[in-house]
């Protein structure tokens, strides 16, 4: 295990023990100081914004075939920041720190080139177990992502496997809305204690007159290479409108795609410009939760090598946590979502989902109710 410390290699081989013997909820599992990131879960769902240009793009296209390409562009845009941004900036993949409940991150890109201004949102709406909701707008373009992510786990092989569960709905001009839904996972590497992610099987994009299904693969299938994805976009039919009746683009996407049927050249080129988000100033009205504050003595610790400053101050949060859930218990309150409000059921899920036949049929949804913090009217004026 050459990437392992050698005063870590006993509590690394314990970790990996836990891991295969435990299925479920992996993110409560102590892990060994070296594998540990900084940065909270709450902070991911700005990957999907780090090209907001492509974003903006979306708005710009023409709806129908256009548009659903211009989707399809944006989402492959984020991959590479997803599931390879840690290898590059950290060595290897990284446990991320647990969400508590009730954590929030705000933050945003600044309007360039009239892109408009970017305005991102995230809660930690579930603990145990976790679950992520968030909201991205881009209101000049008229763009608005809701959506929200949990996974389950599993152990295969050597090799974590993780479900994601959840799914988002991107909404364009407050009428056309597009069901996107995510990849599974394979996590390997581990027994080196270099973990490193590959993605598998198929997600969907579906809106707007089409349907999109993008299947992934590792090493050794499609071309051969390491994240390769081949993807298929297919007018609903009844709903399509003229152009060609498939269109097929294939590459790895965290470089270079290109249309092989229904186009010719190049679809996608991950370029090195990526623009990291600016998060909203610290102030009194975001509160104590929100991550960087919270998580801020950790995150030193893990940063600096001071793992005793990281488990005492990690420890301290959960025992704050655990306090509260009491005194809610003993009070007879519940925790009250902030920004959210859970359904059950979503009819967007189910009826654009239904046009590919996606599983399961339906899934629980966070709806945002609206309330961005005040923080925000200031940026927009600012721009
Ligand atoms: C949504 C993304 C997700 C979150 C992370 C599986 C994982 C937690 C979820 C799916 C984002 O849009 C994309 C990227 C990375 C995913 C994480 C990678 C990872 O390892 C963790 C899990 C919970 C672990 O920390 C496993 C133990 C660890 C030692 C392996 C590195």
């Amino acid at each position: 295990a050459a990437a392992v410390p050698p005063a870590q290699r006993g509590s690394w081989s314990s970790f990996l023990k836990s891991i295969a013997s435990f299925s479920g909820d992996l993110s409560s599992l102590t892990a060994p100081p070296f594998i540990l990131s900084p940065v909270s879960l709450t902070e991911f769902p700005a990957y999907w914004c780090e090209r907001p240009e492509y974003f903006a793009a979306i708005a710009d296209a023409k709806p129908g075939q256009d548009r659903a390409l211009a989707v399809l562009r944006w989402f492959i845009s984020t991959l590479k920041d997803q599931y390879t941004s840690r290898n590059e900036t950290m060595g290897s993949e990284k446990k991320p720190l647990n969400p508590v409940l009730g954590e929030v991150f705000y933050g945003s890109w600044p309007d360039r080139n009239g892109r408009g201004l970017t305005e991102l949102l995230v809660e930690q709406v579930s603990h145990h177990p976790p679950i992520t909701a968030y909201v991205i707008e881009n209101k000049k373009k008229g763009l608005k992502l809701v959506g929200h992510n949990a996974q389950k786990t599993s152990f295969s092989s050597g090799a974590i496997i993780v479900k994601q569960i959840g799914h988002a709905v991107l909404t364009v001009n407050e009428t056309e809305q597009y069901l996107i839904t995510f990849p599974r996972l394979r996590i390997d590497g581990l027994w080196y204690g270099s973990p490193y992610i590959e993605l598998a099987e198929t997600s969907y994009i579906i809106g707007g007159g089409n349907i999109t299904t993008i299947e992934y693969k590792g090493k050794g299938y499609f071309s051969g290479k390491s994240h390769s994805f081949k993807s298929t976009t297919v007018p609903i039919p009844g709903q399509g409108g003229a152009g060609p009746k498939e269109i097929v683009i294939e590459g790895t996407w965290h470089e270079h795609s290109k249309f092989s049927k229904g186009g010719a050249g190049t679809f996608h080129e991950v370029h090195e410009q990526k623009e990291e988000v600016t998060p909203l100033e610290w102030t009194s009205e975001l509160g104590e939760s929100e991550t960087r504050r919270l998580w801020f003595l950790v995150a030193k610790g893990i940063r600096e090598g001071d793992f005793e400053l990281a488990s005492r101050e990690k420890s301290r949060i959960e025992n704050e946590q655990r306090q509260r859930r009491k005194d809610e218990v003993a009070e007879g309150r519940t925790w009250e979502l902030r920004h959210f409000d859970h359904v059950a059921s979503d009819p967007i899920y189910e009826q654009l989902g239904r046009l590919a036949k996606i599983v399961p049929p339906t899934e629980d949804v966070y709806t945002f109710k609206g309330n961005w913090p005040s923080g925000f009217a200031a940026l927009a004026s600012a721009n």
